[in-house]
């Protein structure tokens, strides 16, 4: 069921990779998600080798079931703009074009006005996006030992591709709740056993808020 329709392109920063590959996986109108090192100048690398990179996202959509503008509102409130941290978890928007760079900086100006703090976020041009390793990519299904055969997945690039692993790393933490999961069900050609299983996770995951 890997879903083969034309996408665009979406990048973020936004703490913790882990997190945003969950919650994005399941947001409508998102066909596949991966994650990587952006935003830096060092070349190939690594998690215990990041140079000036930051923990990103890179997610394909389907511009007819899902605006960059709706992802932009996600990205604003499942993240701390204002938080000064290390450059590998600061907040970052990767602009593909420039429509997109003039929203960003749209909804930028918006939240200077929510916020009491300073805004650190940088909107700057998408460049390389570095593939984590696999064993980062959905990370949160990745710890489902049965549900990953149950699916055919193991840790490889397949999952970064596949629309499935995306939709399961979210819901296997609630992300998307169990009332969406349940009208995935049959879309995703999920069987019984495997719907059982997440939709356990999907529920009692779905008011514990996103962790990392
Ligand atoms: N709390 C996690 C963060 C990993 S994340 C991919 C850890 O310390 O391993 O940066």
């Amino acid at each position: 069921h890997d879903v083969d329709v034309p996408t665009k392109k979406a990048t973020f920063a936004m703490a913790c990779f882990w997190a945003p590959d969950a919650l994005f996986g399941t947001t409508p109108g998102v066909i596949r998600t991966r994650v990587g090192y952006a935003g830096g100048t060092k070349e190939g690398p690594t998690y215990r080798s990041l140079g000036d990179h930051t923990e990103s996202i890179d997610i394909d959509f389907d511009p007819s079931a899902v605006t960059f503008a709706k992802l932009l509102d996600i990205f604003w409130k499942n993240h701390d703009p204002t938080a000064r941290t290390t450059k590998q978890y600061t907040s970052l928007i990767f602009y593909h074009d420039d429509e997109q760079k003039k929203l960003a900086e749209q909804t930028l100006k918006e939240q200077e006005g929510k916020h009491t703090s300073p805004i650190v976020t940088q909107i700057i041009p998408a460049g390389t996006f570095w593939d984590a390793e696999d064993y980062h990519q959905k990370y949160r299904l990745q710890q489902h030992d049965w549900l990953m055969k149950a699916i055919g997945m193991k840790c490889g690039p397949k999952l970064k591709t596949s629309h499935v692993a995306a939709r399961l790393n979210g819901y296997v933490v609630g992300r998307g709740g169990v009332a969406q999961f349940e009208g995935d069900i049959a879309r995703l050609g999920l069987s019984d056993e495997v719907s059982d299983f997440v939709r356990k996770l999907c529920i009692k995951y779905e008011n514990a808020g996103p962790f990392c």
